[in-house]
């Protein structure tokens, strides 16, 4: 499984043996590293601010077992069909005077169906109206798919790889790895750019996570945008008890992804409502300089705006 997704065009920059050797520095060598590679490649004290909106919210055919919206499990999001066009306007508007610059619509399918995807269209268009960047993540794209995303004026499309390909069978078993880096190459050759990142605190060892980044890292460019989830666990899920990740392993991965892709926006996702300020400043110290703004991720919580802005201002970090 590994060599053959290693032997695509990953030229494999980096292998998992060397990203583990830096997840295994001493934690203040390797945040002193991480800043040092941070702040040759961004404004350290700069943000960038991205506002998620679920579009199509429940009754998912995959079977990831993180996930509160598949139909296989029994959580409490109810099923939603393709919001209307002028809610997803109005929701993009607030995000806007919010202060976001980025607009992220997510749908639970498997992947969009052709008039599934006409829909999605037109709110890239007006979104992209407004003066947002526009970013959805719509599940996997097939051929031809990617370019009348990219038509419709899309910025970013939003694919996990998740975890890394030895742990992988154990979370996703509907669609493949490969089948990932298959809608991946449509987007790259669509000329849109790439959100690609994880979920960490699945049960997956050190060495796993380390795969994960490796994988990401060695995919040709890097992805423009990496975001790393930590694992919120909701009730009725497959992993709503496994155990938590120690904060300071989730700082190193945040560091390591920053180290290895330094031209990259770093974003600290989901879990930062229940991450104390303490352990999120040390994200940002570490490189993370991107997150999800707003109340809601897609169907789980996310700090309160009023919270995110006094942080910032703690920190003196800004968006513009
Ligand atoms: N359905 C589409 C797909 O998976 O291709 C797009 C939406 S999906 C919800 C986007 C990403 O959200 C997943 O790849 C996963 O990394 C993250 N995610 C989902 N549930 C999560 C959870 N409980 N905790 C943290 N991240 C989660
Ligand atoms: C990503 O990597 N994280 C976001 C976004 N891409 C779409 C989603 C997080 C979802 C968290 C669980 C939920 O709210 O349903
Ligand atoms: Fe469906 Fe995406 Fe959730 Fe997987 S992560 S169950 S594909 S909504």
């Amino acid at each position: 499984m590994d060599t053959l997704v290693v032997s695509r065009k990953n030229t494999s920059t980096w292998s998992t043996k060397k990203v583990l050797e830096l997840f295994q520095l001493p934690f203040m060598d390797l945040l002193y590293q991480a800043q040092q590679v941070h702040r040759a490649n961004h404004d350290p004290n700069k943000i960038q601010l991205s506002s998620l909106l679920s579009i199509k919210t429940g009754g998912c055919p995959e079977d990831c077992k993180y996930c509160p919206q598949s139909a296989r499990y029994e959580t409490e999001v109810e099923r939603e069909r393709l919001l209307a066009l002028q809610e997803v306007l109005k929701s993009a508007q607030a995000a806007k005077e919010n202060g976001a610059t980025r607009f992220c619509m997510g749908a639970a399918w498997r992947g969009p169906k052709e008039h599934q995807l006409e829909d999605v269209m037109e709110m890239i268009r007006q979104v992209k109206a407004m003066g947002m960047e526009t970013c959805v993540t719509l599940g996997m794209l097939k051929e031809g798919q990617a370019e009348k995303l990219k038509e419709a004026g899309l910025d970013y499309y939003n694919h996990n790889l998740d975890t890394s390909p030895e742990f992988y069978g154990e979370i996703i078993t509907t669609r493949t790895y490969q089948d990932r880096l298959d809608t991946l190459e449509r987007v790259r050759n669509a000329g849109i750019n790439i959100c690609c990142g994880g979920i960490v605190g699945l049960g997956e060892s050190r060495a796993q996570r380390a795969g994960l980044l490796s994988q990401l890292a060695n995919l040709n460019p890097p992805p423009e945008s990496v975001p790393i989830n930590q694992l919120v666990k909701v009730s009725g899920t497959p992993l709503e008890e496994v155990d938590d990740l120690d904060p300071f392993e989730f700082i190193r991965t945040i560091a390591v992804a920053r180290i290895i892709m330094p031209k990259s926006h770093v974003r600290l996702s989901a879990g930062r409502e229940q991450m104390p300020e303490s352990t999120q400043a040390l994200c940002f110290m570490a490189g993370a300089n991107s997150i999800f703004y707003g109340e809601e991720l897609l169907t789980t919580a996310n700090p309160r705006i009023e919270a995110d802005k006094a942080l910032m201002s703690k920190l003196d970090l800004s968006s513009k």
